[in-house]
């Protein structure tokens, strides 16, 4: 059947679009459908996922898939979280968003690894026109480094290492980072959340 893959950005659709692709969905995401982005007016993830989904949903009659996603530093009380996507600006510069990240690590003296904890979340939504929605929430836990390694990937994934690795997100390639076979069976917030909500989908 189709779906729409209710995202703006272009990191994520791709890795989207990898994870839909063993289940032969055809899906359209809502940037090629020129459809509106709602506000993110959410307090949560979960939320902002719901937001997203509905508002695609509502405005194709397709069921739409959604994810919302963020970085946490725990040292930092869990921010940038929700506004992950807005701390890079309106111009999307990531680097700068990781400098700033990196400057209030290092005004808390968050120099030992066990200071520097982290961890992406990905909220997944799926809405169907009719009003029923599955939503899943995952995580990946890890640690920011400095500098940034890697060109792989997008948002903030040079600066982030996945507990139990020796690279950084932004120096694997997407199937490491989704964790998928042959290396795995989930490993990034969004392909554990994926994994997860395919299994409900399919069940019902
Ligand atoms: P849509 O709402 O259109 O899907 P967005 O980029 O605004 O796109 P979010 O509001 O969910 O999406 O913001 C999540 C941000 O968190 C995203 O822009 C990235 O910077 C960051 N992020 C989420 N998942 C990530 C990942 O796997 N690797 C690196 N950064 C990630």
């Amino acid at each position: 059947g189709r779906l729409v893959i209710a995202t703006h950005n272009p990191g994520k659709l791709a890795e989207m679009r990898e994870l839909l692709a063993p289940y032969g969905i055809e899906a359209v995401s809502a940037a090629e459908l020129n459809l509106d982005e709602p506000e993110e007016t959410g307090t949560t993830f979960a939320a902002n996922a719901r937001i997203k989904a509905t508002a695609a949903a509502n405005a194709t009659g397709l069921p739409a898939f959604a994810d919302d996603s963020g970085l946490c530093v725990d040292a930092l009380e869990g921010q940038p979280g929700i506004y992950s996507a807005r701390w890079a600006g309106p111009s999307k510069d990531f680097m700068a968003a990781m400098t700033q990240i990196e400057r209030l690590l290092q005004e808390r003296d968050a120099t030992e690894p066990a200071q520097r904890k982290a961890h992406f979340v990905s909220a997944l939504c799926v809405a169907w026109p009719d009003g029923h929605v599955e939503e899943v929430e995952e995580r990946v836990d890890g640690q920011m480094v400095w500098p940034p390694r890697g060109t792989a990937g997008f948002g903030y994934d040079p600066a982030f290492l996945p507990d139990g690795h020796g690279r950084t997100f932004g120096e694997m390639t997407s199937i490491e980072k989704h964790g998928l076979p042959p290396h795995g069976m989930g490993l990034s917030h969004r392909a554990k959340a994926f994994v997860k909500l395919a299994e409900i989908c399919l069940a019902r």
